[in-house]
């Protein structure tokens, strides 16, 4: 049977979109822009979920101390980056809804299908991680989880519309001949005018944000949320001890560390006999999951030596247990090779305009866990318990 393909009706909007900048050219170089940045924040993403929600096989490793600043600025940076790109690729191929006929075969609904869960799933990613950087929660799903899987659907999308167009795409890539008229040369410009404004837009919504995280440029983070050197102590809370129902049980004088052993031995320490004990200095970074990182000079009690001293071993898996009774991360585990850790700590101690002081109660007073290379999430703050398990 012969399938006969009516003329396109006069109301098809096809004929307003004449404009070179929906031309493939653009679409691809765009395309190749989100690849990448795309690609990295779901690399980066995969690292963050694996740290902070390690399964059996994984080991956090203590070392480079920094390393979770590092990959977590840059899952966040790509983000942020990715947003100007993402609307200009949508606004370059949205003429592609009104081709004629719409419908030409199996090959290319399935394609057309295939962008659905990709563009929903972008767009649901870059939102919901943009809102909690800006910690505003106005869904009531939980965060990780909807932005872990929509990552996965989002990521498998991508693979399948990279297959689909990669033939399109090297194409559209070539080195174009030189041009021939005036008209071509003109588009030409056009198209390089645009790409280099969206291109600006990218590099500037990284530019006013990057301070968050990258001290040098900190005076430029106009946009982000989170300035590392504003608040208490000179650096950025995010759950208050008022938040976390502890003003008063924090500065009580009856205050222990309790470190409990496996065989049901207590070892109970008050601030004075922590405070008797070798104190450790370290530098060591908050890396918040939001994006926001500092630096700082902390001193306390290596969490090793505390396990010694309570008859457990230096390599030991250990809970830490806050003074906060409710929500998440008012406990946090430390696997075996981070409690080994020399600088792993129990921190008393902060450095404040080049001397150390005890910890501001928004910090974590009298007592914090600081380690190296941990998502700032699982720097429990108020501590109060260690239990080897
Ligand atoms: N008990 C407790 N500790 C906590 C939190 C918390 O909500 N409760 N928040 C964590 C988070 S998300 C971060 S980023 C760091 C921030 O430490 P800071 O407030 O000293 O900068 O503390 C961590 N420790
Ligand atoms: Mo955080």
């Amino acid at each position: 049977m012969q399938l006969t393909i009516p003329d396109r009706p006069s109301w098809w909007p096809a004929d307003r979109f004449r404009s070179p900048l929906h031309s493939e050219r653009t679409a691809a170089v765009l395309g190749l822009a989100l690849g990448v940045t795309f690609s990295v924040c779901f690399l980066t993403g995969l690292w963050s979920h694996l740290v902070q929600h390690p399964p059996d096989w994984f080991s956090r490793p203590p070392r480079p101390a920094g390393l979770y600043r590092v990959s977590q600025g840059v899952h966040v940076a790509t983000g942020l980056a990715s947003i100007p790109l993402l609307f200009a690729k949508l606004w370059t191929v949205y003429p592609k809804l009104f081709t004629w006929p719409p419908v030409r075969s199996v090959a290319t609904v399935l394609e057309r299908i295939a962008i659905l869960p990709l563009i929903g799933g972008g767009i649901f990613l870059l939102l919901t991680g943009l809102q909690n950087i800006n910690l505003w929660y106005p869904w009531s799903f939980n965060f990780i989880f909807a932005h872990w899987w929509a990552a996965w659907l989002t990521i498998g999308a991508l693979v399948v519309h990279v297959g689909a167009k990669i033939t399109t795409t090297r194409r559209a890539l070539r080195r174009e001949p030189a041009a021939v008229d005036g008209e071509e040369r003109a588009e030409r410009a056009d198209r390089r005018a645009f790409l280099g404004g969206v291109a600006a837009t990218s590099g500037l919504v990284t530019l006013v944000t990057v301070g968050q995280t990258f001290a040098p440029l900190e005076r430029l983070a106009l946009l982000a949320p989170r300035r590392p050197s504003s608040g208490p102590q000179g650096f950025p809370v995010n759950r208050t001890a008022a938040g976390a129902g502890v003003t008063s049980s924090a500065v009580d004088p009856g205050f222990r560390l309790v470190v409990a052993g496996r065989d049901g031995t207590e070892l109970s320490l008050s601030i004075d006999d922590l405070r008797a004990m070798s104190l450790r200095e370290a530098v060591l970074p908050i890396a918040c999951v939001e994006g926001w990182s500092v630096s700082k000079r902390w001193r306390g009690v290596p969490v090793a030596d505390l396990l010694e001293l309570a008859g457990a071993d230096r390599r030991s898996d250990v809970r830490v247990q806050s003074l906060q009774r409710r929500r998440a991360y008012r406990a946090s585990d430390l696997q075996a090779q981070e409690s080994a850790d020399p600088d792993t700590l129990l921190a008393l101690d902060v450095e404040v305009d080049g001397e150390l002081v005890p910890l501001d109660i928004d910090h974590g007073y009298p007592l914090r866990l600081i380690a190296p290379n941990r998502p700032g999430v699982l720097q429990t703050k108020w501590v109060t318990r260690l239990v080897v398990r």
